[in-house]
């Protein structure tokens, strides 16, 4: 792929929000051409609308990247450090960085893998052993947020660094917030005419989560088998469902460990 200087990047640790965010910038971004009435979010998954620069290609899917219209909104789990130069946040290209509590997260990746690799489920206690150790599958998790953290302390006009949690509690201010960071703000008329709610309310987990093209449970015809399913990136869609897996010890220890990786950074959760 030929990173362009108007892409717009979404980056996200793998089950902190991703699904939710490509529903919000594409929507957001894409206001003028589509109505809510016969929007494509009603008839495709997120996913479908919003590629990963990763998963595109031989085991995922087959869109030329090259060949979409700019600005083209593009999505990648990598660490920071680990986009190519050409990649990295400028003044005509942004990066919109989502996070989310590190025991939410964990606990939703942990149900997503033993649903998507069949018969082969992990014990809680094992993943969550391998968890604190940093071992996870995009780099080390803590640092992965702060790499966009610091990002955005630096440059706070080309990374927009969001959490989970402030979505939840404030969709609709966080959707204005994302479509002037975006350099699309929503006009007066707009506002008055309530289009930031209606984005929020067509990107809600509920909405979502009502539409057929979501519960699709069998395996998509991404050209691999191994694409999760349409219904397995929608669970509960809450924060705090950690600790009705996770005892009162291994949340506290959890957050001793988040804070010791963020500490000094002004990053807390
Ligand atoms: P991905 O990185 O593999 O694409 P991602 O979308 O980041 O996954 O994470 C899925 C989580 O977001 C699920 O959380 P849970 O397991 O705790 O329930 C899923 O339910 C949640 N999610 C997906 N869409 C939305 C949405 N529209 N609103 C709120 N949460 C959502």
């Amino acid at each position: 792929m030929k990173p362009r200087d108007d892409d717009i990047i979404l980056a996200t640790q793998p089950k902190s929000g991703t699904t939710w965010l490509k529903a919000l910038a594409f929507a957001i971004t894409n206001r003028g051409r589509y109505g809510f009435g016969d929007h494509p979010l009603l008839t495709h998954h997120p996913h479908q609308l919003v590629l990963s620069i990763e998963f595109h290609g031989p085991g995922g899917d087959h869109t030329d990247l090259n060949a979409l219209a700019s600005p083209r909104l593009l999505s990648t789990h990598i660490p920071m450090s680990l986009l190519p130069p050409e990649m990295s946040p400028s003044s005509s290209r942004r990066v919109v960085y989502l996070c989310r509590d590190p025991k939410d997260t964990f606990v939703s990746r942990w149900h997503f893998d033993n649903k998507i690799f069949h018969g082969s489920t992990m014990e809680l206690d094992k993943a969550y052993d391998l968890f604190c150790r940093g071992l996870s599958p995009y780099g080390p998790f803590w640092e992965h947020y702060l790499e966009y953290w610091k990002a955005s302390l630096a440059t706070p006009d080309k990374v927009l660094f969001l959490k989970y949690e402030e979505i939840k509690e404030d969709s609709v201010r966080v959707v204005q917030k994302l479509a002037a960071f975006l350099r699309v703000p929503f006009s007066q008329e707009e506002e008055s005419s309530g289009v930031p709610e209606e984005v929020a309310r067509l990107c809600s987990f509920e909405t979502l989560t009502s539409l057929q093209v979501n519960q699709v449970s069998v395996v998509n015809d991404h050209g691999d088998h191994r694409f999760p399913a349409n219904s397995a990136f929608f669970r509960k869609g809450q924060v705090g469902d950690w600790a009705n897996h996770m005892s009162r010890e291994m949340g506290e220890n959890m957050d001793q460990i988040t804070k010791d990786r963020l500490k000094g950074s002004g990053l807390a959760f």
